[in-house]
C-alpha cells in the first residue's frame, strides 16, 4: 500500500520505517527540513531506528517529502504539545494535517490519526476539516480512524511490533480497513473500537501512570518520615498478587505522562480532582529533591550557598537521549535560586540546553555532592566508582540518590529519595 506519513518525530519516523520495512511504499512528511534529512536520524538513540531507516531508504521504500503526498493511507503522526489554560493549541498541528491531508484525498483512501488528542477530537473536528478540504464524505467517499500509539523510547521498535494496538474507526468500516492495516505490521492483537472510546484509552493508559507514580512518591514521603527504605516496602509489597506499584522518582518528565493527563483535566475540570492532585504531586518533586540537597549539605556543614552540586543524569528517564520535561532542570532552579552552582553530568543526552559533561568522574572534580536524577544503566555500577568518585569530592562527600540506585555508600553522607538519610547505625 501507498503510505503518507505526515510528521516524522518519535513516533512518525519508527512508523515509517517499519511499514516500509513490511513492504508498503512509504512517504514520510514533515514542515521540519532537519527531520527529512536521514542523517539526523541516529542522533535519536532508539536501539535499531537508523538502520532501520537507512535500510527503508536503500529498498527505494522510504522517502521523504516536504507536502503531503498522494497515497491510499495517510498516518497523522504530529505532536500535540498541550500547554495548561490553552486547550486548543495542542490541536494546531493536528489541524494543519487535517487539512493538508484533506486537500490530498481521493475516494477510497484511509485517514489514521495517532497523536495523542481530547476524546472526541477525531469526530468532530479532524473528520470536518477533513471533509471541507475534500469535499468527500467521511464513512462513504474515505475512511477515517484513531489509532493511539502506546511504545515505549528506549524499546520503541520492538514495542511497534510487539504491543496490542487500540484501532478506533467514526465508523465500523473505517476500523476494519484501519486494523487490516496495522495487521500488516503488528504482530500483536488489534482491537477495534469506535474513535471517542480510542482517544480516552490512550489518555486512561497514561493517567493511569501519571497516579500510580503519584502514588508511589507519596509514599516515598511517609517512608522518609517512618525511617522505612520505600523501594523495599514497594518490592515486598509487590509479592501480593495483585498489587503493582510504581517507583518514585525526582520528577515524571517526557512528552507523555506529564502531559497527557492534562487533557482530561482540561475536557472535565470539575470531574478530575484526582488527576489534578497527581500532576501536582509528580510537578512538586523536583523540589522535594533540592531540599533533600539543601539538608543534606547542612548536616554535612556544607554552605548551600556556593556550594558546587553535580547533576547526574539531565535526560528525563534512563537510557535515553531525550530531555524533553527532564526533571534535572527544574531540580537546578531551585538549587541555583539558593546560590548553588550546578554542573550537570549525562552520558546520553542531547539537546540540553546548558554544557553536559559526558564522565562522571570529570564532572565530580571539587564537587560537594552528586545527585543522581535519571537512572541510567550506566550507573548501575556506581558502587564500584564510589572509591574514585570521593577522592575527586571535596570533603565530606555528598551522595543523593532519587532513584533507589545506591542502596549503600561508605565514606558519603548518603541521602536517598524514599528512605531519608542513610547512616551504617540504619542499615539492615
Ligand atoms: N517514572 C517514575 N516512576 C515510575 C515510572 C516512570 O518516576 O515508576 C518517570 C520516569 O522517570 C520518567 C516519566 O516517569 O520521567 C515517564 O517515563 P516512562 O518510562 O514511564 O514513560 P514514557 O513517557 O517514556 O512513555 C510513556 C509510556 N506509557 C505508559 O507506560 C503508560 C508509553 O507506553 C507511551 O507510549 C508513551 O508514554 C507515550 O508516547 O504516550
Amino acid at each position: 500500500m501507498r503510505c503518507c506519513v505526515v510528521g516524522l518525530g518519535y513516533i512518525g519516523l519508527p512508523t515509517a520505517a517499519l511499514f516500509a520495512s513490511r513492504g508498503h511504499d512509504v512517504v514520510g512528511v514533515d514542515s521540519n527540513a532537519r527531520r527529512l534529512d536521514f542523517r539526523h536520524c541516529g542522533d535519536r538513540c532508539e536501539p535499531g531506528l537508523d538502520e532501520l531507516v537507512q535500510e527503508g531508504v536503500r529498498s527505494g521504500r522510504l522517502s521523504v517529502a516536504s507536502d503531503v503526498a498522494d497515497a491510499d493511507a495517510f498516518l497523522v503522526c504530529v505532536g500535540t504539545p498541550r500547554e495548561s489554560g490553552r486547550p486548543d493549541a495542542a490541536l494546531t498541528e493536528v489541524v494543519a494535517a487535517a487539512d493538508a491531508v484533506g486537500r490530498r484525498l481521493r475516494a477510497g483512501n484511509l485517514v489514521i490519526v495517532e497523536s495523542t488528542v481530547p476524546p472526541g477530537t477525531t469526530d468532530d473536528v479532524i473528520r470536518p476539516r477533513l471533509e471541507a478540504a475534500s469535499g468527500l464524505s467521511c464513512g462513504r467517499d474515505f475512511f477515517l480512524a484513531f489509532c493511539p500509539e502506546r511504545v515505549l523510547p528506549g524499546n520503541l521498535l520492538h514495542e511497534l511490533v510487539h504491543n496490542c494496538r487500540v484501532v478506533g474507526g467514526v465508523d465500523p468500516e473505517s476500523a476494519r480497513r484501519a486494523a487490516a492495516l496495522f495487521r500488516t505490521v503488528v504482530e500483536a492483537d488489534v482491537a477495534t473500537t469506535d474513535a471517542r472510546t480510542a482517544e480516552f484509552v490512550k489518555l486512561m493508559e497514561n493517567t493511569w501512570a501519571a497516579v500510580n507514580i503519584a502514588l508511589a512518591n507519596e509514599f516515598a514521603g511517609l517512608a522518609e518520615r517512618g525511617g522505612i527504605d520505600v523501594h523495599e516496602a514497594i518490592t515486598l509489597a509487590g509479592r501480593h498478587p495483585r498489587v503493582s506499584l510504581m517507583r518514585p522518582g525526582p520528577g515524571v518528565g517526557g512528552h507523555c505522562i506529564p502531559v497527557d493527563p492534562g487533557f482530561l483535566v482540561d475536557w472535565a475540570p470539575d470531574a478530575t480532582p484526582l488527576i489534578r492532585q497527581a500532576l501536582e504531586t509528580n510537578a512538586g518533586m523536583p523540589r522535594r529533591v533540592a531540599d533533600g540537597v539543601r539538608q543534606a549539605l547542612d548536616r554535612a556543614g556544607k554552605p548551600v550557598a556556593g556550594a558546587r552540586v553535580v547533576l547526574a543524569g539531565v535526560t528525563y528517564k534512563g537510557g535515553v537521549d531525550d530531555v524533553r520535561g527532564s526533571p534535572a532542570l527544574s531540580v537546578a532552579a531551585h538549587l541555583q535560586e539558593a546560590g548553588v552552582a550546578i554542573t550537570f553530568q549525562d552520558p546520553l543526552a542531547t539537546h540540553f540546553p546548558h554544557p553536559v559533561t559526558r564522565e562522571l568522574l570529570a564532572a565530580a572534580e571539587g564537587a560537594d555532592a552528586l545527585v543522581i536524577v535519571a537512572d541510567h544503566p550506566q550507573y548501575h555500577a556506581l558502587g564500584l566508582q564510589l572509591p574514585a568518585l570521593r577522592d575527586r569530592m571535596r570533603p565530606p562527600p555528598v551522595l543523593i540518590d532519587t532513584r533507589g540506585m545506591v542502596p549503600d555508600a561508605p565514606g558519603f553522607l548518603l541521602w536517598r529519595l524514599g528512605r531519608g538519610f542513610v547512616t551504617p547505625r540504619s542499615r539492615h
